[in-house]
Order: C-alpha cells, then sequence, then structure tokens
C-alpha cells in the first residue's frame, strides 16, 4: 500500500484544497493528512482560523480522497510523521516549493501546483466586504 502524506490549515475549505487532496490521493492508495490545530495556527501560522480545528478536521475526514486525519502541533513534525506512519510520498502545493526537500531522504517529495484564484484569505477579503 502506497502511503500519501500532506498538511495544511484548511481553513474555510474551497476548491484549492480539494484539488490538492485530490491529487495528492492519485499518487497512491492512502491518504493521511495533517491538520494545523488552532494553537499551532495561530502561535506559528500567524492565522487565526476561522473555523475550529474539530471542525476543520471532520470537514477534511469527510473528504472521500481521505482516509486519515491527525493534528498537525508544530513545523518539527515531519520527519518523525513520515518514519511513523511509514509515509512512501509528501506532497504539498508548491507555494511550499523546496521548503520540505529535507524530507527527500525518507520518501518521494512532490509539490503541486496550487489552484489559482482561490485562497481563504481571498475568502475572508470577500466576506468582510
Ligand atoms: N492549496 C492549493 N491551492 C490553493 C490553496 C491551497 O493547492 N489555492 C494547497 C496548499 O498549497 C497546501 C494545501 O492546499 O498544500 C492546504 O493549504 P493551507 O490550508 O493554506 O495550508 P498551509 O496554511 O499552507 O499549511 O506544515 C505545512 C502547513 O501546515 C501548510
Amino acid at each position: 500500500m502506497k502511503k500519501v502524506i500532506t498538511y495544511g490549515t484548511f481553513d474555510l475549505f474551497h476548491i484549492g484544497h480539494l484539488e490538492l487532496l485530490r491529487r495528492a490521493k492519485e499518487l497512491g492508495d492512502y491518504l493521511l493528512v495533517f491538520v494545523s490545530t488552532d494553537e499551532f495556527s495561530s502561535r506559528d501560522k500567524n492565522k487565526d482560523c476561522a473555523i475550529p480545528y474539530e471542525e476543520r478536521a471532520a470537514i477534511v475526514e469527510a473528504i472521500q480522497y481521505v482516509d486519515e486525519v491527525r493534528p498537525e502541533r508544530c513545523w518539527e513534525q515531519k520527519q518523525t510523521d513520515v518514519i511513523e506512519y511509514g509515509a512512501d510520498v509528501f506532497v504539498m502545493g508548491d507555494d511550499w516549493e523546496g521548503k520540505f526537500d529535507f524530507l527527500k531522504e525518507l520518501c518521494e517529495v512532490r509539490y503541486l501546483s496550487r489552484t489559482e484564484g482561490i485562497s481563504t484569505s481571498g475568502i475572508r477579503k470577500k466576506l468582510e466586504g
């Protein structure tokens, strides 16, 4: 079984997130998604999520491409996650291009093109008028 792993906030879930997860799943048989906790998001990513972790995780878990969801609590957990969960492929959108190449010694690292014209911050700006 080829296991794919990815990480994200997935706040205000949108088509860009869905397209990333769809293409990530195409790279293997099992997709494990680490969703950023509220604390990690606000403390280390400077992102105050509109939607709390429990709900963001439940939405991601309900996506047909996703097999398992776990919390992302810090930047540093990726190496141990890849080893502990036996990930074969690490996937991120290409806004992260190169940032996780240190994982190449453990698994395949793939950066997929972002979906243009959609972002959580863009949605929030639109809603705030
Ligand atoms: N994404 C995308 N197209 C968009 C928006 C996002 O392909 N228009 C991708 C991102 O590149 C990322 C995933 O969807 O791979 C989740 O995006 P975010 O929730 O914005 O994730 P981010 O805040 O970048 O957190 O440790 C890694 C971080 O947790 C990634």
